[in-house]
């Protein structure tokens, strides 16, 4: 049992949330994890209206638990997914990419509890204001899109800018790494990474054979120069692009369609040399598959090991 006021904030019964990862958090990742009682959370990614209300539908036939739905802000179908979110009465909204004030006052009409990732402490006072129920303080050692600071710096910074829970992200994927967060004065976690190669998540077995095997090293940055910069694993694809983005006779035009179609490339096809495989510095820390609950489980017992040694140094 490691009970904080997150758990009591979403009805959830481990202060885990599982990150809304394009192409890969779909309703069956979430119901699993929220079956498990973490907070599973729907990517809506680039989805329109339709078709995240079809995963909400399925992720709520397959769990009776609480569930979030991402909006990651970046999206061209950001107006329909958030308006759908109200309608279809989310109990959580993550945010990603973005500042995702404008949405905020209809999401809290609808009675949904906003939690934006945010990669500063002037953001996440920004959102306090707003209202926002916690926030994501989500360091640059996460995969896919990542803001300047990293994990360490950016948790505590976070916590003395402001009152509301904070849930810490980035490089974590065991329980050393949620006893970590709760030093730094998080109230729970949030993984990636290492929800991927779970089971339940319909991912591209290349996908979570890759991960599996990962070492440290085995992550890359790229993107800066288009302002949004990404990490993924090493591959053809990736270091292609660093490659590219270093070359000037590149337009950013030119870069910007070298990435089209590349995350579902990976996710879904399976296409090692061309698809672009978004994951966290903590890939080396996974090596083996598991269903949610036993994940879940694994990380809490590791978390309460952690938490108990510690008195030793006291
Ligand atoms: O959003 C993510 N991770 C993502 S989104 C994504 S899809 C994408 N594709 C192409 C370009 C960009 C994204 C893949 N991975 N994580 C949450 C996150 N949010 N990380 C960093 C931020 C963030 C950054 C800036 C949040 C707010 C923000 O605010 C800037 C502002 O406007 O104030």
């Amino acid at each position: 049992m490691l009970k904080t006021k997150l758990c009591e904030l979403l009805d959830i019964e481990h202060p885990i949330l599982q990150g809304g990862m394009a192409w890969v958090a779909d309703a069956h990742l979430a119901a699993a994890v929220s079956n498990a009682g973490g907070l599973g959370i729907i990517a809506a990614m680039n989805a329109n209206g339709a078709q995240l209300r079809q995963q909400i539908h399925l992720a709520k036939e397959m769990t009776n638990k609480p569930f979030g739905v991402n909006v990651m802000l970046m999206s061209p179908y950001v107006e329909e997914a958030a308006a759908v979110i109200c309608e279809e009465k989310i109990p959580v909204v993550t945010t990603g990419a973005g500042n995702p004030t404008r949405f905020m006052a209809a999401w809290k009409e609808a009675g949904c509890k906003v939690i934006p990732v945010v990669p500063s402490a002037a953001l996440a006072k920004m959102v306090e204001r707003r209202g926002a129920a916690a926030v994501i303080a989500e360091g640059g050692e996460s995969g896919g899109h990542i803001g300047e600071l990293n994990t360490m710096a950016l948790v505590p910074q976070v916590c003395d800018a402001v009152s509301i829970p904070v849930i810490a992200a980035g490089g974590i994927a065991d329980g050393r790494g949620l006893a970590a967060a709760l030093m730094l004065g998080a109230c729970g976690v949030q993984m990636g990474t290492r929800f991927i190669v779970a089971d339940e998540c319909t991912a591209h077995d290349n996908f979570k054979e890759k991960i599996i095997a990962a070492k440290d090293i085995d992550t890359i940055v790229t993107g800066k120069r288009l302002g949004h910069p990404c990490r993924a694993l090493k591959n053809d694809f990736s270091r292609k692009f660093a490659e590219m983005e270093y070359d000037m006779s590149v337009s950013n035009e030119e870069l910007e369609q070298y990435g089209v179609g590349a995350l579902r490339r990976a996710v879904v096809d399976g296409d090692l040399q061309g698809g672009s495989f978004l994951c966290g510095e903590c890939a080396g820390l996974v090596k083996e598959r598991m269903s949610c609950r036993q994940i879940i489980e694994d990380v809490v017992n590791g978390a309460q090991r952690a938490l108990g040694g510690a008195s030793q140094w006291l």
